[in-house]
């Protein structure tokens, strides 16, 4: 006996509706889950509902906090998560009608929760991955559920889908979706935690202080500060996940090639006399004109005075740090214990804890070194060993055991390919040897003479310096280049050196059109 095929389509579209409600839950599992992971913060549906509630018209946001009181967030997250619902149930009844079509509506879900992520004040730059994962695990899931409905019609190939298909991949998919739902909860409670301690955390009074001086800000648009904010300073790490680590059980353990093995806790680090000092941090990977660059003002304790206690052996000549995800970078022992060169244990970046991404509680900070080779984030340990004995992450895959940084210089204004106004303007950029320091920077526009810039007040010889000259700009294009002189006197090498093995060199130049 057979149904009416009015009861047929109805089922099969309650089937659909479903496939489509489990391919969600299953997309925005795995996007909690990458978010909680990778990019706290981004997490899809957060993301979204702050998006509604930075559009939302004052009376609605009015009427959702007398209608919920404290719990307006819940129930916006409610919301958000009923009209997600909906809207993956029609998408599961138009792929059953239109393949392809309900696909494309959790494709643009996707988008629109990237979009809501990457406009946030603090996005960063992993903010796109968790609504971009949770697309793509949804659209895959729709087309997986959507194929294994039973229906009236037989497929055009492979065998005749049977119920118990349907329900079993569809108990799986669910089952898998808030399987990584709990997780997410519970590594981004994980995460929460920690922020929480960091916010808490009330900084000790450095006992010196750095005075910025006043000269050494061009305040030109366009050219990057002399001191890098920390939600624009850039991020380089192997952390996939970013390591959370509580404070109250950080310990560091200096060992190996020492007569005394030394511990020191947060509580301790905390109450020695610590001091501000500003470095330019650098990643050798940055090319010419690249942006892997920063200079910050941290507050640290010197590293050599924990190695003095420590008494390292006279066979040694290297530090292994190493950060609690197992990255490790080797630092030579004469930089660390050199009594001129502030080489830190830091706690803090521009008068906060340090951000969890930059290594809270405690990372390295080496003025003159790559970061590859001295600026070890969540560092718990120093081994005390030889650069005969022990090799680091990036030494292991080609890159050079020592790492001291190149001197270089770059433009920032004009931007390359950017179109300049006819007439007197500026050229500006900034220039850097870190712990070596920069005495000239000039430039040549096209084929002319090389002019001298002026230079803005250096921080120290640990920073970059801005630099800025003026120009008369003529219509056409120009090409224009630069070249730092080092506080040596040594003139910044035109030959162009990719970044591996040790950092890249040659002359930035770039090209803009005047109008
Ligand atoms: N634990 C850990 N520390 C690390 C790294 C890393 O991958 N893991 N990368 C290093 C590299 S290559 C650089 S350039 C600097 C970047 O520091 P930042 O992300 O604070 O700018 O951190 C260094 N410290
Ligand atoms: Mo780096």
């Amino acid at each position: 006996m057979s149904e009416s095929p009015h009861a047929t389509r109805r089922r099969e579209a309650a089937r659909a509706a479903l496939a489509g409600v489990v391919a969600g839950v299953a997309a925005s599992g795995v996007g909690e889950l990458v978010a909680g992971l990778a990019a706290p913060g981004a997490s899809p549906f957060a993301a979204v509902g702050s998006f509604l509630i930075d559009i939302a018209p004052p009376w609605a946001k009015d009427a959702t906090i007398s209608l919920f009181g404290t719990g307006d967030k819940a129930a916006l997250l409610t919301l958000v998560g009923i009209v997600a619902a909906i809207v993956a149930a029609a998408a599961g009844v138009l792929e059953l009608r239109w393949r392809g079509v309900g696909q494309a509506l959790f494709g643009l879900a996707g988008l629109a929760g990237i979009a809501a992520a990457m406009t946030r004040a603090d996005a960063a730059t992993l903010s796109f991955l968790p609504s971009a994962v949770a697309g793509a695990v949804g659209v895959i899931a729709l087309r997986l559920l959507v194929a294994r409905i039973p229906r009236g019609i037989p497929p055009l190939e492979g065998p005749l889908p049977t119920r118990r298909d349907f329900l079993v991949w569809s108990g799986a998919t669910a089952v898998v979706g808030l399987a990584a739902l709990l997780g997410s909860v519970a590594v981004q409670a994980g995460s929460r935690a920690v922020t929480a301690v960091r916010r808490a955390i009330t900084l000790p009074t450095p006992v010196s202080t750095v005075a910025v001086p006043a000269g050494a800000e061009l305040g030109l648009s366009g050219l990057s500060p002399v001191i890098t904010p920390n939600a624009d300073f850039y991020r380089i790490d192997t952390a996939l996940v970013v390591p959370q680590v509580d404070p109250s059980t950080w310990q560091l353990r200096i060992h190996g090639l020492v007569d005394q093995e030394v511990v020191i806790t947060w509580d301790e680090l905390l109450a020695l006399p610590l001091a501000e000092s500003v470095a330019t941090l650098t990643c050798v990977s940055n090319e010419v004109g690249g942006d892997l660059i920063g200079n910050a003002v941290w507050l640290g304790y010197p590293i050599r005075e924990l190695l003095a206690r420590a008494k390292p052996q006279s066979s040694a000549d290297m530090v292994l740090s190493m950060s609690v995800d197992g990255f490790t970078a080797s630092t030579p022992l004469e930089t660390l214990t050199d009594p001129n060169r502030e080489a830190i244990l830091a706690v803090a970046m521009n008068g906060e804890p340090l951000p969890i991404e930059h290594g809270f509680p405690v990372r390295m900070v080496v003025p003159g070194l790559y970061g590859y080779v001295s600026a070890t984030k969540w560092v718990t340990d120093l081994e005390v060993t030889r650069f005969a004995d022990a090799t680091a992450y990036w030494t292991d895959r080609g890159w050079s055991d020592h790492g001291p940084v190149k001197l270089e210089s770059r433009i920032d204004v004009p931007r390359a390919g950017a179109q300049v106004t006819a007439g007197e303007t500026v050229i500006a950029g900034v220039a850097w040897q870190q712990h070596v320091g920069v005495k000239g920077v000039e430039v040549q526009v096209d084929d002319g003479p090389w002019t001298p810039a002026t230079l803005a007040s250096a921080i120290s010889a640990d920073t970059w310096v801005q630099w800025s000259v003026p120009w008369a700009a003529a219509s056409g294009s120009h090409t224009m280049r630069c070249r730092a002189t080092s506080a040596t006197g040594e003139v910044q090498t035109v030959t162009e050196a990719p970044p591996a093995p040790d950092g890249a060199t040659g002359w930035h130049t770039i090209q803009v059109q005047v109008a």
